[in-house]
């Protein structure tokens, strides 16, 4: 089937005419910000910088970052580029890691952001024939609300389930046709598990597509959600920052997300020294959004590991690739001096059959870090056999020490036994920091 795209003459545009679009639209946010933002125009005069320093995309990296931290000093209002009386929105992170980001949306804004999110609907097949069940959460989070707004843009029949009430999901997804799925990977892998214990197979799903993000996810999670539901799987990343969902998404080569280039500028830095890094090399992701007014934030680090790809995409898209993200730099445990993402862990029990329900729990015994993984076994594999259970722990501590070149502990658990999420799962507790 030839590649379809909401916005065409964007996302197909030629590098050098996308350059100049974001030089243009870099020059004038800046100005904006300098204009507007106070706490932001102090940084660059602490850097000597005035707006005339920066006359394209190749000045950027002259620019101060934004962090996290800058976040929470300027709570609420400090870095708003636009009065209130312009702005009609705001959405929320849940403030799991500390204060809670309040960003603001003028029309505009929404505007933008909604056509990020249809360009990845398009991009999964959808139009307007398509019966797109949105369960994000709705509310202050912005999966809801923003691919809802991008399945009104294109058109689809919009089936606004929010998160939770799986029956009801199901009962949907089945009584309306639903084809086209939006939610957590960990969500759409429940919604797999209890549609295959009534009994449904993937023929019998009506569903084509799911886009899915929110969360770190595994290409081995990705194949085992396609299977179950009969589904192609896509990425879509993005936060709550930079707008929420729609800042990169997948095409149907499945190899890495676009990234809207056309509103938002990607670097990958090294976090350490905060150097520019070449594409193929692996760092942390920072973001200057070009068009957004309301919270138009310059060179934001997003603590998100990754790397960014030039290459030429079979889909015709010109937009820079960004790959999955391999976790944060503040998800990154560290265990005896080995650096850990739970994606790794996630690779090995995928690998070996087991279903995404665990849990890992990294406590401190002794001056000694300890890693244990709780795995859930699923209905066939459970047995009351110890001899077998032993086996099947060696063989997944194995994998796990060949991945991360730890020991870790593994307990298997009854089917059922890890608590299921609806929106994003939480899967390490550390009881060193509690
Ligand atoms: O999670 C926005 C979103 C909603 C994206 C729905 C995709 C779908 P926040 O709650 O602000 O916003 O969390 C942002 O989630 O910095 C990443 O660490 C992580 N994240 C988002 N998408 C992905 C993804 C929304 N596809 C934080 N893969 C980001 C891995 C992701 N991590």
């Amino acid at each position: 089937m030839a590649e379809r795209y909401f916005q065409p003459e964007i996302e197909t545009m030629p590098r050098e005419q996308l350059k100049a679009l974001q030089d243009e639209r870099l020059v004038a946010q800046v100005r904006h910000v300098w204009e507007n933002v106070p706490y932001y125009r102090k940084k660059m005069e602490e850097k000597g910088l005035t707006p005339d320093d920066i006359k394209g995309t190749e000045d950027l990296h002259k620019l101060p970052f934004l962090s996290k931290a800058d976040l929470r000093e300027a709570y609420p209002y400090g870095l708003m580029g636009a009065p209130l009386k312009d702005c009609v929105r705001i959405q929320s992170t849940s403030g799991t890691t500390g204060k809670r980001v309040v960003a603001f949306y003028t029309q505009a804004d929404i505007n933008l952001w909604e056509d990020c999110c249809a360009r990845a609907i398009v991009a999964a097949g959808g139009s307007n024939e398509s019966v797109c069940q949105v369960s994000y959460g709705y509310g202050l989070f912005t999966g809801g609300p923003g691919l809802n707004g991008g399945s009104h843009k294109v058109g689809c029949l919009t089936i606004p389930t929010s998160s939770g009430n799986t029956e009801r999901q199901i009962m949907f997804i089945m009584d309306l046709q639903a084809t086209i799925l939006c939610c957590t990977p960990s969500y759409a892998a429940y919604l797999g598990e209890s549609m295959k214990e009534m009994g449904l197979t993937p023929d019998q799903i009506p569903l084509k597509a799911g886009i899915f993000g929110a969360e770190a996810w595994s290409e081995e999670m990705r194949q085992s959600i396609q299977d179950t539901l009969g589904i192609k799987a896509f990425d879509i990343y993005g936060l709550t920052e930079l707008s929420g969902p729609g800042v990169a998404f997948e095409c149907s080569e499945q190899t890495g997300m676009h990234i809207n280039e056309d509103h938002f500028i990607a670097e990958v830095i090294d976090p350490d020294t905060g150097e520019v890094l070449p594409d193929g090399v692996q760092g942390e992701l920072v973001f200057t959004a070009i068009t957004k007014k309301a919270f138009p934030l310059l060179r934001y680090r997003t603590r998100d590991i990754c790397v960014l790809s030039h290459e030429k995409c079979s889909c015709g898209r010109t937009h820079v690739k960004m790959s999955k993200p391999r976790g944060r730099t503040d998800d990154m445990l560290i265990i005896r001096g080995v650096n850990v993402f739970p994606s790794q862990i996630e690779t090995v029990l995928l690998n070996q059959g087991y279903p995404a329900n665990y849990q890992i729990i990294v406590d401190r015994v002794r001056n000694s870090d300890t890693l244990e993984v709780q795995v859930e076994m699923t209905p066939e594999m459970f047995t009351d056999n110890l001899g077998e259970i032993a086996q099947r722990q060696k063989q997944l501590v194995d994998g796990l020490r060949s991945m991360l070149g730890l020991t870790a502990k593994v307990t298997l658990v009854a089917p059922k036994s890890i608590v299921r999420s609806e929106g994003k799962a939480v899967r390490v507790i550390d009881k060193r920091k509690i």
